[in-house]
């Protein structure tokens, strides 16, 4: 397993749409293995495939809480989907407060279906449905949208996301100077 590096904006390939997978092989199996070592690494709570470079929907995620207040270790609740599809989502709405690991140090509040349901293939490349509410339908809901070329700032205001994505754009060119 290998943690790999993570795109951020304003890299164009953050806003391609990736392509469904044919089959769940070793090889998408260990795509989702170096997904999730970047994921507990970054640290973060979901993974999509074109954060780390690859334009395949495939995504990884773990809401559990990374800390115990007993000091025991925590437990791991790893969720790898390939070709996820939301099939039903809530009236009900909700607002959660979004990072991405794509736009680092940066939060804001959006506004999402409180619950859906999702359907897509396990790591054994078998069918699955899971019903999400709470902090895991609003993660698998911001994953899928990267699948789709989306960020979650582009729920935000023109220009509230012209403003990140510039000083993105100016600290990339300070950087490339140095
Ligand atoms: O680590 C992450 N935290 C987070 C918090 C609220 C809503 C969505 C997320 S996903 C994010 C990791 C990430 O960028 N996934 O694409
Ligand atoms: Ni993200």
């Amino acid at each position: 397993m290998t943690i790999r590096t993570i795109l951020t904006v304003p890299d164009p390939r953050l806003r391609q749409k990736c392509a469904p997978v044919a089959e769940v092989t070793d090889e998408v199996r260990a795509l989702l293995d170096d997904m999730l070592e970047t994921m507990y690494d970054a640290p973060g709570i979901g993974l999509a495939a074109i954060q780390i470079g690859v334009a395949k929907r495939c995504l990884v995620m773990d809401v559990s809480p990374s800390t115990r207040e007993d000091g025991e270790p925590p437990q791991k609740n790893p969720i790898t989907m390939v070709n996820p599809v939301i099939t039903r989502v809530s009236e009900e709405m909700s607002d959660y407060e979004e990072g991405c690991l794509s736009v680092p140090e940066y939060y804001e509040f959006v506004e999402r279906p409180a619950r859906c349901t999702v359907r897509y293939l396990d790591y054994d490349g078998v069918e699955q449905e899971l019903d999400c509410e709470g902090m895991l339908a609003t993660c698998v809901q911001h994953e899928i949208d990267h699948l789709d070329g989306g960020l979650f700032i582009d729920y935000l205001s023109r220009l509230k996301r012209e403003r990140i994505v510039r000083k993105f754009t100016k600290a990339l060119k300070q950087r490339e100077k140095a």
